[in-house]
């Protein structure tokens, strides 16, 4: 059978995401034995074009369409990209008979929703996704096709064959600028799925509360490729966050010195899993920046977005990586459920006690249907069951407002700056 593979993201800023992911799903394809080909509408001039032709000259019985980005989750500027997916459909539906199975990140947040919307045959969600695919692909060429429109639920589990780093001459070159700010080629890994965190506002947490690590063996094997073969010495892990596991993580972070000694990699932390024998391991072993996903630094905000730790543990936190000399960001999300001027101030004052190379902070909360969040929307009539939520939809406390930021940023020693990256108050 012939698949064709589509990454339909061509979203550049704030920088182009490789598509690991869909390249994934297209080498387990190819190494169960399926006539393959990889179409990536990112970096070309007429996308709709190019895959017109492609679908014209491959003639595949199944399209795999990758899709990852469904807005981009800032209520200052909310831009859909949904339009774009639907006229990607449209040619797929016009220029091929194949069937549509449709995947990638944004199948996490709304699968069964974009199934509908665009009109798709299938759907995979969940992380993982590249077994999935070759199951469901296996099941097709033996003439068992699911109904039409059904979503499965991928298993995150590392399949020894088929979860593996694409090669790289799958991806133009334009991935591999070195980035302005670190001047070096860096590259997103992402080294375990699901998320052992249940922020109210996600799905990851809420699908799959648990995380699944990436082998040891496997890990190896991938460094290898990254190091010999795409020639990155830098990588950010894409974990929800890095340590689920205190114990596992410390020995995770040794696995990488033995493999890569001269690996260069930040990830993100959680302040609710952390002792100094984790951060040395960190340092020890080549993190050399990390972000913290704190949301908030006030007490009651972080129990009600159900962060699953204390602003003293963020400050703990903030204090041993400078003791370890880690440079580090702190991510923050204002206007969550009873967010008000008080707890505004908290959250400046807990982040007054540390010293991040930078703060990144948004407001209001974007809206997505399989989270706790979601349940608070309908409770406090912030949006209506009937409500379509592929629109940009967000929450924002009705006690909230940016200028009440604004006014606790006069007693901030930082530079606060939102998505994207405009300063929006506070000082050094
Ligand atoms: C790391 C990350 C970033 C990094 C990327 C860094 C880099 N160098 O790549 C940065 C910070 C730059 C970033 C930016 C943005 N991001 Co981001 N990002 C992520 C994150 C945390 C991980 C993505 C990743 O690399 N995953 C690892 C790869 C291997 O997995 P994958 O692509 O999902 O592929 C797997 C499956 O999806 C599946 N699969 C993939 N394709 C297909 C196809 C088929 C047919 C099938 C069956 C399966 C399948 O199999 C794959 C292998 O298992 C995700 C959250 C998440 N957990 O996915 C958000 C996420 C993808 N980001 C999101 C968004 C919105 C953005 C931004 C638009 C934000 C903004 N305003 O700037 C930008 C867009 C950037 C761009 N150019 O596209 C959303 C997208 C969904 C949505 N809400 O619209 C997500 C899901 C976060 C969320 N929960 O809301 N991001
Ligand atoms: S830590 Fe990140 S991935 Fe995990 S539940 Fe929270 S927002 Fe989602």
């Amino acid at each position: 059978m012939r698949v064709l593979v589509v990454s339909a993201n061509t979203l550049l800023k704030p920088l182009p995401a490789l598509p690991v992911g869909a390249g994934m799903v297209y080498s387990a394809l190819t190494a169960a034995g399926f006539e393959t080909c990889f179409v990536d509408l990112a970096f070309v001039e007429e996308p709709l074009e190019v895959l017109r032709e492609a679908l014209e000259a491959f003639r595949p019985e199944l399209i795999c369409l990758s899709v990852r980005n469904i807005d981009n989750q800032v209520i200052q500027q909310p831009e859909s990209y949904l339009p774009f997916i639907r006229e990607v459909m449209e040619v797929c539906r016009t220029s091929s008979s194949a069937r549509v199975l449709l995947g990638g990140a944004a199948m996490l947040v709304m699968p069964e929703e974009l199934v509908q919307a665009l009109g798709a045959d299938y759907g995979i969600k969940g992380s993982g996704g590249e077994a999935e695919a070759v199951r469901l692909a296996c099941e097709l060429e033996q003439g068992l096709a699911p109904e039409s429109g059904t979503v499965r639920i991928a298993d995150p589990a590392y399949h020894p064959v088929y979860s593996r780093i694409p090669p790289k001459s799958l991806f133009a070159p334009q991935y591999f600028i070195p980035n302005p700010r670190i001047k070096k080629a860096s590259m997103g890994y992402q080294a375990s799925r699901g998320c052992s965190r249940h922020c109210i506002y996600c799905s990851e947490g809420y699908n799959q509360p648990v995380a699944c690590r990436i082998p040891a063996e496997q890990f190896c094997e991938d460094m290898r490729i990254l190091e010999t073969e795409y020639q990155v010495h830098n990588i950010t892990f894409v974990d929800g966050v890095f340590n689920h596991d205190v114990e596992e993580t410390v020995e995770f972070c040794r696995l990488i010195g033995r493999t890569s000694p001269t690996l260069e990699w930040s990830c993100a932390l959680t302040p609710a899993q952390i002792t100094e024998e984790l951060i040395r391991a960190l340092k020890e072993n080549g993190c050399r920046f990390v972000d913290i996903g704190a949301d908030s630094g006030s007490r009651q905000m972080l129990r009600r977005m159900g962060k699953q730790f204390t602003p003293e543990q963020l400050v703990t936190l903030g204090r041993l990586l400078e003791q370890y000399h880690l440079p580090y960001s702190v991510s923050l999300l204002f206007g969550g459920p009873g967010e008000c001027e008080v707890t505004v101030q908290e959250t400046v004052e807990t982040v007054n006690q540390m010293n991040p190379v930078y703060i990144l902070a948004s407001q209001g909360i974007r809206v997505y249907p399989h989270t706790s969040l979601y349940h608070v929307a309908l409770k406090e009539q912030v949006i209506r069951p009937e409500d379509d939520l592929l629109a940009p939809v967000f929450y924002q406390s009705k006690d909230y407002s940016a200028d009440l930021l604004v006014k606790a940023l006069e007693r901030s020693r930082h530079i606060y700056k939102d998505m994207l990256m405009n300063s929006i108050g506070g000082r050094t």
